[in-house]
């Protein structure tokens, strides 16, 4: 049975569904459009109470959690090594993926929708403010992660793009949308475009409709 992906444009779907298209899987990308509501919908919600996106349906089976689904990916396409098979390399790329997705992410997640966490309208511009900030702090730690890529060693998430690669795509391009030029973090955006035009990548950006940069002076 063909798996489903749901996914949102831009959102942080973007890494499993890069993956998926990487592996060659057979897979439906299910568009859920959550500027309209819908992962708050009766039905999204019976797939994922959590509300979120990413969800990966295959078979009977429903998995969230970026971290989950890509390590199911790996596992499922062992072959393209999203993840290194080599102990050290793999911890240290877990490592990397999980402060992404439990550091980086939901400091955004404050900029973006800062009404999840404050009813008060005061608050939720100074946490805004506060996060937007503090942001740039960690895609300068996430540039300098690039700069340290080992020489010979092409991608983020060791011998072969993974899913280092496209959140830091993703996370990049949301540092735009909190007011970071993406061009001023060089080693970061000079790899972001790389990852950009890495064929499986190009074709879900267009998938997604993306635009690379989308910082407004
Ligand atoms: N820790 C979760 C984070 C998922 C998440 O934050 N998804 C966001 C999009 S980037 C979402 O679906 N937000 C919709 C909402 O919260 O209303 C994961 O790894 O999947």
């Amino acid at each position: 049975m063909t798996m489903k992906l749901y996914f949102s444009p831009g959102a942080c779907s973007f890494v499993p569904h890069c993956l998926l298209e990487a592996a060659g899987a057979e897979f439906e990308p299910v568009m859920v459009k959550l500027h309209k509501g819908e992962q708050s919908g009766a039905e999204y919600l019976a797939l994922n109470p959590r509300g979120q996106v990413p969800v990966l349906v295959d078979g009977d089976a429903v998995i969230t959690q970026i971290v989950a689904i890509c390590t199911y990916i790996n596992d499922l396409f062992p072959g393209q090594q999203f993840f290194s098979t080599t102990p050290l390399v793999k911890a240290k790329a877990l490592e990397t993926l999980s402060w992404m997705n439990n550091t980086v992410h939901p400091t955004f997640t404050h900029v973006f929708m800062p009404r999840y966490f404050s009813d008060e309208e005061v608050i939720q511009a100074g946490m805004k403010t506060f996060n937007a900030k503090k942001y740039g702090g960690l895609l300068k730690e996430l540039n300098a992660l690039v700069e340290a890529i080992p020489t010979g060693r092409e991608w983020l998430s060791g011998t072969h793009f993974g899913p280092l690669d496209a959140y830091a795509l993703t996370l990049c391009r949301w540092g735009a949308m909190a007011g970071h030029d993406p061009v001023s973090f060089k080693a970061l955006w000079q790899h972001v475009q790389k990852v950009a035009q890495h064929p499986p990548v190009a074709r879900v950006i267009e998938r997604e409709r993306l635009v690379l940069n989308v910082y407004k002076p």
